[in-house]
């Protein structure tokens, strides 16, 4: 504490506000050469790439930090509800760009460095996008702050500092390999770290009992192990309105009290030992998207940051005399998914044990204090935690949870007299396969609202996934529709076609308000609109091809449809559908049933990363890479049918891709993709939509028309019933010549050097399980291709849809997202 003590200030600069360099080339200039000299030590003539990206880094940071302190500043005074957004991910991708056009900067400091001879194109390039997270949660979280700091609405980001996040992926042989992200490694100059603010995080040990005077009881939790968590600051800045956020990651440290002991014990390895051990708990991104393992290490993670978040929230956001009763006015923790769920019984112990509340108070108060959001409906999606696993880490988060539990239901058998069977149902504690916490019921318990990511998902999440306590807190049910910040996936990552928007709309409101998009309908019938929009995807294509080249080597057709599947690698997403499509095309050519001619050519691309441990995922990846391998060096398809397939999809790679693309695969099976993201991104760039009934599809495929969207596929209650009726994959496969030609091929060992055994882990599951029924809808999805293939021939009526696909998707900004949160569950 006493390092954390401020100091009064005494001299009368003290207390002017804080400016920024001035916004002009020289001063630009100007504090750009001070920060090469006197931040990174070294001149000029004899700087690196990286000594100036960090120059350029600090410099614009220069800028942004003035309207920080002057946010904090301002909210101080006027204290009003804020937000603290719990996540276990933030998918952040590179942060210059987005620096840069918060503060209005992009063509002073173009125009500066340009006066030094550096081009800020190559400083971007330089950055090494800081991989925080998995996939589409962790980069919703990653948009939802930016749209909270455009919209000036307070919030405090929690997170992880992971040192290394999603691996890098590599290709060897056809297969995936896993290298570390050591995203730290050059300097990481966006982070503030606060050693001074650490925070001590207990665990393990035991619970004693005492009871006072007045024979109440007091428990005590007797820990046997802590470590520190290092508050990291990063600037979440706004949009031409001077707000700043906060994000607020935590690094795991080991404590001093935890390392001297040993050390002094005389046993230095020891010592140093003890430390790794603390420090592991931040150390890597846990690489599963969808399918949480249930590690200890995770659960440790998980305890670490929402400890470490509300102990900052508590004892140094609010003042000091704050009266906790009122806490519900002050904050409301919304819960990205159930990674931070342990967060309920931790203020539970902090209002019970450690400030003396009576339980049904703090009961009341924290009831009050959390909203959750799902992102899933895979039932192995939804984390449980065995009991012997928390009551060893977390022995007295343990007994609270267990009363809770009790507590609750006891609530239900009020409600539902004689109903044991429901009873057992609801428990927080699942009896088998073992004893278990359900945390996604622990958070239904708690939260003041429950919200699904897309109207489909809310809906089966309300019907499916927890009837029960839908049934006894209607109430509790609501939807927000997922969406994309407009800053980062439309005006950063397409800046040619942001210029013919605003073009056209006569300012840049849009980027801020995106329903103005729809100013661009009229313009779908303009012939010359139309041209200048195509313009744009062709220049966004050969950016795109430059990239590939030169970061993969890879060349690819200028001319080809270009159809685009980039998302993490899971069977319920489908990319083998999309590959057996692929396979048919190819073998119909090849068996001469069909001229290559007839092929509208096409190529395609896939981006995506298995988890290390996820066997079918990577054996799937194998499989594109062979057949991708064997189709790009057929003479037969030169030019007309290649597929290519670059490593380490990322958010960097996105900002390249999804402006380029004509085709946007959204496949999943109806029912399993919570929302996507992705397909907002590629519809809001003028990419058409192929795809299935499921998540925002649905709503996409509503407001773009189904004229202008390539439905295909079973809708969720077909899938539902065929579920029902018991689904064989093989007779499907009998029944589809298309369709047993083409697994046939795949089977054959064709795209596998003769070797039939490399493609049978992935050939044997789609023909005798096939849990997401690719095979299934198989037929419907060759037909919607051809459907696709009939309407990109009409050029003209293509580009209509792909304007009208933009001017007709404004809803999917995050901004609109953070809207419903704040009047649905945030402000109510
Ligand atoms: C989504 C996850 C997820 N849903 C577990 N669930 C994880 C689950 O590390 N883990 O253990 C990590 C991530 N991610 C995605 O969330 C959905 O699949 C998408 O449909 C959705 O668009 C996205 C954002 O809501």
């Amino acid at each position: 504490t006493l390092l954390g003590t401020r100091s009064t200030p005494t001299h009368a600069l003290a207390a002017v506000p804080v400016e920024g360099p001035p916004l002009t080339v020289d001063g630009f200039v100007e504090a750009f050469l001070q920060e090469l000299h006197f931040g990174q030590g070294v001149q000029l003539d004899r700087s690196t790439v990286n000594d100036q990206y960090l120059a350029l880094a600090r410099t614009v940071m220069h800028y942004m930090m003035a309207e920080w302190l002057e946010t904090g500043r301002r909210r101080r005074a006027e204290p009003t509800k804020m937000i603290g957004y719990l996540s276990a991910e933030y998918l952040l991708g590179r942060q210059l760009g987005n620096a840069l056009l918060a503060t209005e900067l992009t063509e002073v400091a173009e125009e500066g460095l340009a006066t030094l001879g550096i081009d800020l194109a190559t400083l971007r390039s330089q950055e090494i996008e800081p991989g925080l997270g998995n996939g589409g949660l962790g980069r919703l979280a990653a948009c939802f702050i930016d749209s909270l700091a455009v919209m000036d609405v307070p919030c405090i980001a929690y997170g992880i500092r992971y040192e290394y996040g999603i691996f890098r992926q590599t290709f060897f042989n056809n297969r995936q390999l896993e290298v570390p992200d050591n995203w730290l490694r050059l300097g990481s100059p966006w982070e503030f770290p606060h050693p001074e603010r650490a925070v001590q995080v207990d665990f393990g040990g035991h619970t004693e009992r005492t009871s006072d005077e007045n024979g109440r009881e007091h428990v005590q939790w007797v820990p046997s192990w802590n470590v520190q968590g290092i508050p990291y600051h990063y600037m979440v800045p706004g949009y031409d309105n001077k707000a700043v956020n906060t994000l607020r990651l935590w690094s795991a440290q080991a404590t001093d009290a935890f390392n001297l002991q040993i050390f002094n014990s005389g046993d230095h390895a020891e010592a140093v030992r003890s430390q790794t051990f603390a420090e592991n708990i931040s150390k890597v991104l846990y690489p599963e998207d969808s399918t949480p393992q249930g590690r200890e290490l995770r659960l440790q993670q998980q305890y670490f940051f929402v400890a470490c978040s509300l102990h900052d929230y508590i004892e140094h956001t609010l003042p000091a005399d704050f009266d906790l009763r009122k806490l519900p006015d002050q904050i409301i923790w919304q819960l990205n998914d159930t990674h931070p769920v342990i967060a309920i019984p931790e203020l539970m112990r902090i209002l019970v044990d450690v400030k003396g509340f009576e339980w049904a108070e703090a009961w009341d108060i924290t009831k009050r204090c959390f909203a959750y959001t799902c992102h899933t409906l895979l039932p192995e999606a939804l984390e449980v935690w065995p009991v012997d696993v928390i009551g060893r880490l977390l022995p007295r988060h343990l007994e609270i949870i267990f009363r809770i539990n009790e507590d609750f239901l006891i609530e239900v058998r009020e409600r539902f007299p004689g109903d044991e069977l429901r009873v057992r149902r609801m428990s927080i504690i699942a009896e088998h396969p073992e004893r278990a916490v359900r945390m996604a019921y622990l958070a239904s318990v708690a939260a003041t609202k429950i919200n699904g990511v897309a109207a489909l998902h809310s809906e089966l999440l309300r019907d499916k996934v927890l009837p029960d306590f839908s049934e006894m807190w209607p109430d509790k049910f609501t939807n927000v529709t997922n969406g994309v910040t407009p800053r980062r996936f439309l005006r950063l990552a397409n800046p040619k076609l942001s210029e013919l928007i605003t073009e056209v709309l006569g300012d840049e409101r849009w980027v801020t308000d995106l329903d103005r998009l729809s100013g661009l309908e009229a313009y779908a019938d303009d012939a010359s609109f139309r041209e200048k929009f195509r313009q744009v995807k062709a220049a966004n294509k050969t950016r795109l091809f430059e990239l590939l080249k030169r970061r993969d080597g890879i060349d690819v057709a200028p001319d080809n449809m270009l159809d685009v599947m980039v998302k993490r690698l899971h069977e319920y997403k489908r990319q083998s559908l999309k590959l057996l499509h692929i396979v048919h095309l190819y073998e119909s050519v090849v068996s001469g049933r069909r001229d290559i001619s007839d092929i509208v050519p096409r190529t395609f691309v896939f981006g995506a990363k298995a988890a290390p441990g996820y066997h079918m995922a990577k054996e799937t990846i194998f499989l594109i890479n062979s057949v991708a391998e064997k189709i790009n060096s057929d003479s037969r398809m030169q030019g007309r049918l290649a597929v290519v397939f670059p490593a380490n999809y990322n958010v960097t790679l996105a900002e390249r891709l999804i402006p380029a693309a004509d085709l946007s695969e959204q496949i999943s099976l109806a029912g399993k993709e919570a929302s996507g993201t992705g397909n907002m991104k590629f519809a809001l760039n003028g990419a058409l939509t192929i795809g299935t009934d499921d998540g925002a599809n649905v709503e996409i495929r509503k407001l773009v028309g189904d004229d202008h969207f390539f439905l295909f596929g079973m809708s969720e209650p077909e899938v539902a019933e065929l579920g029902a009726r018991g689904y064989v994959p093989s007779s499907f496969y009998e029944q589809n010549e298309d369709l047993r030609r083409a697994v046939d091929l795949l089977g054959s060992g064709e795209f596998t050097g003769s070797n039939r055994d490399a493609a049978s882990t992935v050939v044997n599951d789609l023909l005798w399980n096939d849990r997401f029924m690719a095979l299934a809808d198989f037929q419907s999805y060759v037909e919607a291709q051809a459907r696709v293939d009939a309407a990109y021939a009409d050029t003209e009526a293509w580009t209509r849809s792909a304007i009208l696909n933009v001017a007709r998707t404004g809803f999917f900004s995050s901004d609109r997202s953070m809207r419903d949160y704040l009047d649905r569950i945030w402000l109510r």
